[in-house]
């Protein structure tokens, strides 16, 4: 060993036995860590992933016969992330779940402080009550649960009804600022007819005392896919986005930010036989195909889809899509909290 090496390893030494001697005291030396700490670019722990839909609601099945959905309060499969096994997460700062409802069940009524949203995927009968309105859910709905609202779901019709839940979860637990309660009725007292809310504040119009204040959820609960794909197809006809085809975000009608704080939802679609250009953003992103079927190519990996697969887009890592056929995605992220703390960034190929 040259006279150098011995000194440098002697020195190593000293540091590791300073180290161990501050140990118990709960200290431990910044230098070791900074690098790993604060990276030079978005390091997520969440990998890039597919589900199979037709796999997973095989199994959402199968949960059916050994669970009901009161006994289990939510009969959901979770979609945990590879690189987050054992954590309920799919991308570092979100959680998604697939929930099964059977014809005359009920998931009864509780309210926390984490935020939801619903994507409903199949069958049709099944509603989810919010604040006292219930709604009943259709394939491609995008209903939420704002934070600190009951709700409750049930099934009066006869099919299965499946939908993706998106929480905020993760983001809720960073901050400690979880609270949850049951409620004293199974189902909520149902209030106001179906149809009130979007009657209320989702036709353009507003209660003349509303304010709605950035930051406090929408009183809108349900956005019908029937208009979205139609606010979709009109737009499809001007100039397209190379980089996303037509995209749309769901907003809160009285702020015009996104319905829920934590979390921004997207609708898009994409032209038969259109690749877009590679897009990079810093919010890690679940993508739901709902019409169509391409592939998602990130980092260059491709991610083949069809209906109702969903795929996770990690983030700074580079995005296309290749839509085989005309493609609906419906998308969402923690978006709206990067930007309100001005973190959020993209790059466009
Ligand atoms: C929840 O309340 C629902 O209301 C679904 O359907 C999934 C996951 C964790 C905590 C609460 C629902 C949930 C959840």
């Amino acid at each position: 060993m040259s006279l150098e090496h011995q000194k440098a390893s002697q020195g190593h030494n000293i540091r590791q036995e300073f180290y161990q001697r501050i140990d118990p005291h709960n200290l431990t030396p910044l230098w070791e860590v900074l690098g790993a700490l604060v990276p030079e670019t978005p390091t997520p722990q969440a990998q890039p992933h597919k589900w199979d839909f037709a796999l997973a609601r095989d199994y959402l099945m199968e949960a059916g016969d050994l669970i009901t959905a009161e006994e289990a309060e939510r009969r959901v499969l979770v979609l945990e992330n590879p690189g987050l096994r054992g954590q309920s997460r799919i991308t570092d700062s979100l959680y998604a779940g697939l929930q099964l409802i059977l014809p005359n069940e009920v998931a009864p009524a509780h309210r926390h402080t984490q935020s939801a949203l619903r994507l409903v995927l199949s069958g049709e009968g099944a509603y989810t009550a919010v604040d006292g309105e219930r709604t009943t859910m259709r394939r491609g709905d995008f209903i939420i649960t704002p934070a600190w609202t009951y709700h409750d779901h049930g099934n009066e019709g006869t099919e299965p009804v499946i939908w993706l839940d998106g929480l905020d979860i993760p983001i809720v637990e960073m901050l400690s600022s979880g609270f949850r309660e049951g409620s004293p009725e199974k189902s909520q007292i149902v209030e106001r007819e179906e149809g009130d809310s979007l009657a209320r504040y989702g036709n353009n119009m507003l209660p003349v005392n509303f304010e709605g204040k950035q930051g406090q959820a929408t009183k809108l609960f349900v956005y019908p896919y029937v208009d979205a794909r139609r606010s979709l197809e009109k737009i499809a006809n001007s100039s397209v986005d190379e980089h996303f085809g037509y995209k749309l975000r769901y907003t809160d009608p009285a702020t015009g930010s996104s319905p829920i704080p934590t979390i921004g939802a997207f609708l898009q679609l994409l032209p038969k036989g259109m690749r877009t250009r590679g897009y990079r953003s810093t919010d890690s992103t679940i993508y739901v195909c709902l019409e169509g079927h391409g592939s998602a190519f990130i980092e260059g990996e491709r991610f083949p889809f069809v209906e109702n697969d969903i795929f996770i887009v990690p983030s700074w890592k580079e995005l296309e899509i290749e839509a085989d056929e005309e493609t609906t995605l419906y998308s969402y992220s923690d978006r709206p909290v990067q930007q309100m703390l001005g973190l959020w960034r993209e790059s466009r190929a």
